[in-house]
């Protein structure tokens, strides 16, 4: 068990049964022509966080963890979209209408696809969705179930929507959720904040926050304890390479929890 220094308090990561899900980073919400600009974001700030997530990504890979991606996205035929999320945007640039990267938000069109830095490997697991949650109308859950996952990390965009849906799913569904703050982004930078806040605030309402660094540290610190013999680590790391570093030293730039006790 590996302790990421984390909001509200630290989350107890147990490498054993932490997968990473990465939510719907793709062409269509990142990049110019999409579905994100068509509703009239920017869609510069999401592709900022694409380095970290790839960080992420490959802690995860290096520790031998599943890596998950998902993707918003419909059948050609639109039979998986309600009209009530059809109907929604500028007449023109709504889902399935013909873009500048194909139909938008269609399964198998250019703009569905996940973007090439944080490409799926072979074996790992792409879930495509047709809701902003993840688990409704998927066979996520039974994926988990097998892998026997019990803790997830969260990365990807939006903030506020798809990822904060999934989230919530997820802890209704028991699991631990934590979500890397600077591997996920809205186009509102009030909005990923607050939704940020509102997961962590009363004790971990909705789950845990915490940087890249001490995610992937802390993967590492087991990974190295692993091989160093141990069959369980709950102890820091050597000095130089201790997760609570890194952690304390990218933590400081997060601000205090909203409706939490200080310091906790
Ligand atoms: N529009 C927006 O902020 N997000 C979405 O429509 N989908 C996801 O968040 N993936």
């Amino acid at each position: 068990m590996a302790r990421i220094m984390a909001r509200p308090f630290d989350f107890p990561l147990d490498p054993a049964r932490v997968a990473l899900i990465v939510i719907d980073m793709q062409r269509d919400f990142l990049e110019p022509g999409g579905f994100g600009e068509s509703l009239g974001n920017d869609v510069s700030r999401l592709q900022a966080i694409v380095p970290a997530t790839a960080r992420l990504i490959e802690g995860f890979r290096a520790a031998g963890r599943p890596v998950i991606h998902t993707r918003e996205c419909h059948r050609p035929d639109l039979s998986d979209c309600p009209p009530a999320k059809r109907l929604r945007g500028a007449p023109g640039s709504r889902i399935g209408d013909a873009g500048p990267m194909g139909r938008i938000l269609i399964a198998g069109e250019p703009g569905a696809e996940i973007v090439p830095e944080l490409f799926p490997i072979a074996g790992e697991l792409v879930i495509d969705k047709p809701g902003k949650g993840a688990f409704h109308a998927t066979d996520l859950s039974a994926h988990l179930e097998t892998l026997g996952v019990t803790q997830l990390v969260f990365a990807g965009v939006t903030t506020e929507v798809c990822v904060q849906t999934t989230m919530r799913e997820a802890n209704d569904r028991g699991f631990e959720c934590l979500i890397a703050e600077d591997a996920t982004e809205s186009y509102f930078a009030e909005f990923k904040r607050a939704a940020i806040d509102m997961i962590v605030a009363q004790g971990a309402i909705v789950g845990w926050a915490a940087p890249v660094e001490a995610i992937v540290a802390g993967l590492a610190a087991e990974e190295g304890a692993k091989q160093a013999g141990s069959e369980t680590s709950a102890e820091p790391a050597p000095a130089g390479s201790a997760p609570g570093e890194s952690a304390r030293a990218a933590s400081a730039v997060s601000p205090a929890p909203i409706g939490f006790g200080a310091g906790l």
